[in-house]
């Protein structure tokens, strides 16, 4: 095994003993705007620097706890922090997550974000199911000649769950950039010819690691901001907060009623 795959054994062996829970269902990463919702569900926490691979959060807006949150279906969702390509960490940081869910028992990640939209229409705190997307990282999770298919990376199993929950969910294509300088105009214009709908900085990536290792992955994108040229003015991290903000209560509670309506669906 690589010494990525260990390091991950070893997170979730940690989570197993410190928690007490020996089956994690379910894994959620939590992005900018979304980490305020499912709090009050927090059944176990710790700080992730204790836990194997895990750092103290660098980023205004996320997290630096590992928590579990315990469904009414009985079912434990293991909340996990999200480490970004631009932090600096490499690829194998970005990836810890979905390599210590699938080692937790975990058979569903959910991903969430906070990105950028390219249709002038949509508002602040709206939510989208991601269906598929473009990696604009020049980079991979994966090591070596494996070999991972990416048709249906984004279950569409899990999608109709989701539309069920919410009949008004559109669905969109998500650019992953490296960041974490937002994108130029001519840079999303380019998005928006070659198929894509939303820009941002993470999933992409977390999701093709997720595929890898035999994860069913869900991905909800909050529009915080229209992206750089969408509409007059600037993007800025405050604006990305404040829109996170607005959108929260509605969103943790799609978030949490998604969460109890996977664990009832669990394959
Ligand atoms: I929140 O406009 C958030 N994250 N790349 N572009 C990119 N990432 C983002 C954006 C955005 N907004």
């Amino acid at each position: 095994m690589s010494k990525a795959f260990e390091l991950a054994e070893q997170a979730a062996n940690f989570i197993r003993a410190e928690s007490g829970i020996p089956q994690h269902e379910l894994a959620l990463c939590l992005g900018s705007g979304w980490l305020k919702t499912l709090t009050g569900k927090i059944t176990w926490s710790i700080d992730a620097d204790k836990v194997p691979g895990y750092r103290t959060a660098e980023v205004e807006g996320f997290s630096s706890q590992i928590s579990t949150i315990t469904l009414d279906s009985g079912k434990h969702v293991l909340v996990l922090p999200r480490t970004h390509l631009y932090q600096g960490y490499g690829v194998e940081a970005v990836a810890h997550p979905a390599r210590t869910a699938a080692a937790a028992g975990a058979k569903i990640m959910v991903l969430t974000n906070g990105a950028g939209g390219l249709n002038p229409n949509w508002k602040p705190g709206q939510v989208f199911l991601i269906s598929d997307h473009i990696n604009l990282t020049a980079t991979s999770p994966i090591e070596g000649a494996k070999f991972v298919d990416l048709t249906d990376m984004y279950s569409p199993r899990l999608r109709n769950i989701a539309k069920q929950i919410d009949p008004t969910l559109e669905e969109v294509v998500y650019a992953q950039f490296r960041g974490p300088h937002y994108e130029s105009p001519a840079e999303v214009k380019m998005v928006g010819i070659v198929g894509g709908h939303m820009v941002g900085m993470s999933t992409a990536l977390e999701t093709i690691a997720a595929r890898e290792v035999g994860l069913e992955v869900i991905a909800l994108s909050m529009q915080t901001n229209p992206a750089a040229g969408v509409v007059a003015g600037g993007v800025s991290h405050e604006h990305v907060l404040a829109a996170g903000k607005a959108g929260e209560q509605r969103n943790g509670e799609l978030l949490a009623e998604l969460c109890e309506a996977l664990s009832n669906h669990l394959e």
